[in-house]
Parts: structure tokens; sequence; C-alpha cells
């Protein structure tokens, strides 16, 4: 019977259909969605702290605006992916759960510091920039629920990098000081940046069963050089320099040839001993503990109400 099954299903994959949550799928299929999905939510929470910090010191009101419009999408998006997880039949509370207690992974990118607000120009750019790369693929993911919150969070990145690219765009042809500011944000977010893309193929532990299930539709060095490849001429535009020597374009390939990653810094990050590893996941728990008398409230009422029903 399972047997059958299986074979439905891939027959299924294969015609890239999309599966829905109600439809029969291999157990390992929902986990590897669920962790995938979640840690995506996760990152996308975790996601507005670095810019949060930035909100009250925006300086004019228009990127006031648009920082706090992008930080607020940041939220919805968080949130949207987290329902299309609870889809698979996890709670909104588990998911917390293994997010506050360290058992489920956010974006390496979002445990460094925000120093200047150079930042938020570099973060738009190359972070909303390697998110799109990576996300508009999984517009075509086999997930029903997760494609379809790609197609209309890919729209929102897109907007997102526009309004990173133009703060660079704009101090970069500002004051020496300005220009200078703009070149030590892009030489502290260029490696995290490309370590954002996930480890090489080669130490990706899940890239082969997440291609043949069609959640993931390129590898993480495939994404990796397209981003290399789109951002450099970027770069080169508005007079700032990739802080990597051995950054050379490569005729025969058509591609930039680019330097070795730090995968010991990426690794650090990614289990906890990052920048800012600790204050992200202070600032979470402390958030979810001082909502704590909200929930309990809006609970409390929804019993009440319950009760008066009855009567
Ligand atoms: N950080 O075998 P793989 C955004 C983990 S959203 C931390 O290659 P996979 C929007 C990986 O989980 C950014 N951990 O894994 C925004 C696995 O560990 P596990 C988030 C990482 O899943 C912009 C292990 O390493 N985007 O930026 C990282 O096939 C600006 C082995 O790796 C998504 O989540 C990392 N960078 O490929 C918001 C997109 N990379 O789970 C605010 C969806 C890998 O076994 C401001 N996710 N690991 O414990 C994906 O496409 C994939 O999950 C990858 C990783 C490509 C991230």
């Amino acid at each position: 019977q399972i047997r059958n099954l299986e074979a439905q299903f891939e027959e299924r994959i294969a015609r890239d259909e999309k599966i829905e949550p109600k439809d029969w799928m291999p157990e390992k299929y929902r986990q590897t969605h669920i962790r995938q999905m979640s840690q995506h939510a996760h990152s996308e929470i975790v996601g507005m702290l670095p810019e949060g910090n930035w909100i009250t010191r925006a300086p004019s009101l228009r990127r006031k605006v648009a920082l706090l419009a992008k930080v607020q999408d940041e939220a919805g998006h968080g949130l949207y992916l987290y329902s299309a997880c609870e889809t698979l039949g996890i709670s909104r509370d588990e998911l917390y759960e293994q997010l506050h207690s360290g058992k489920a992974k956010y974006s390496s990118i979002f445990n460094y510091p925000t120093v200047t607000w150079a930042d938020m120009g570099a973060i738009g750019w190359l972070v909303d920039g390697a998110a799109i790369i990576n996300q508009v693929p999984l517009c075509n993911t086999s997930f029903g629920p997760y494609a379809r919150a790609m197609v209309r969070v890919c729209k929102e990145e897109s907007f997102h990098q526009r309004q990173g690219y133009e703060i660079m765009i704009k101090l970069a042809n500002g004051t020496p000081e300005q220009k200078e500011m703009a070149q030590d944000a892009l030489n502290r977010w260029w490696w995290p940046s490309l370590m954002m893309l996930g480890p090489t193929d080669a130490e990706s532990v899940h890239t082969e069963q997440s291609m043949k299930w069609k959640l993931k539709r390129k590898s993480n060095d495939e994404l990796r050089q397209q981003f290399v490849d789109q951002t450099v001429p970027q770069a080169d535009l508005i007079g700032l320099t990739i802080p990597d020597p051995d950054l050379k374009w490569n005729e025969e390939r058509g591609s930039y040839d680019f330097g070795e990653i730090d995968w010991d810094e990426f690794w650090q990050v990614v289990k906890g001993h990052g920048p800012m590893n600790k204050e992200r996941m202070k600032a979470r728990v402390g958030a979810w503990e001082g909502g704590a008398w909200v929930r309990d409230a809006a609970m409390a009422y929804a019993s009440k109400n319950a009760e008066r029903k009855e009567k």
C-alpha cells in the first residue's frame, strides 16, 4: 500500500504537480519541509532585528518610511511562512519553541551587527539580493503553499533590494566620508552574504534529496555564482570595490571566479558563536516572554466569551 502511494507521489513530482497539505506525502518530505520552511520563517523574524536597530535613526522621513515598510514586510513573510508550515501539522507554539530553544536554525547572516546607516543599504542590496536569487527558484518548488508564498515574498524582496541599492548609490556619490562608509559596509557584508547561500554543494547534506523532491531547484553553489555574477557589475556601476583580491572575470566560463570563503567562520556563526547570536536570541525570547500577558488575556477573553455563549 505505502509503496503504491510512494510511487504515485514520485510520479506527481515528476509531472511537476503541486503537492497540497492534505495529499499523501512521505514522512521525510513533510519533515524536510517543516525544517526548511520554519527556518526560513525564523530568518525573516530574526531578520527584522538588525534593521530595526536603525528605524529611529534613519536620516530622513522618506528613508524612515521605506525602512519601516521593509521591516513590516519581513514580519509578514515570517507569519505567512509559519502559516504555510502549520499546514503540515505542526503548531505555531512548537515552531517558536524550536527557535527559542536553539533547536531550529535561522540564517547566519542575521548574526552580524549593523553599525552604520550604510549597513541598511548593504543589507537591502546584498542580503535581499541573495535572498531573491535563492527564493525565485522556490516559486517553483513542489509544495503548493510554499511555492505560492514565495511569489508574493519575491515581489516584496525586489522592492527591498532596490531600497538598499538606492541607499548605496546615494552614499557612493556623496561626500568622501559617505563613500567610505558605503565601502566599509560592503567590506563587512560581502563575505557573510556569500555564506548565506549555504555550504558548498560538496558539504550540503540536504541538497541531493531536496533536488529530487524539487524542493530545491538550484544548488547552493549555483545560486552563489549567480549572486556574484549579478552583484559585481552593480558594485562597479557605483564605484565600490568588492573586497576579494581573487575576483576575476573568467572568459571561458562567462562567470566570475572568486576567492575562498571562510567556512570556519560560517560554521561558528551557525553553531551560535557569531558576533550577535546571543543578542538576537535574547531579543526573541524576551519578546515572547514579554508578550505572555497579552496571550493570557486573549485566551481568558476567548474562554469567557465561549462560556457566555453556552449560557
Ligand atoms: N545559516 O544541506 P544544507 C531573508 C544549515 S530570508 C544557517 O545546504 P539546505 C529575507 C542548514 O539549515 C533568509 N544555517 O541545507 C530577509 C542545514 O542544517 P539543518 C533565509 C544554514 O536546507 C532579508 C545545514 O546548514 N532564507 O534573507 C545556512 O538544503 C533581509 C546544511 O546545509 C531561507 O531560509 C545559513 N546561511 O540549504 C529578511 C530560504 N545555510 O537544517 C530580513 C530557504 C545552511 O540540517 C532582511 N532555505 N544552513 O540543521 C533554503 O533555501 C535552504 O534551506 C538553504 C540551505 C539554501 C538556506
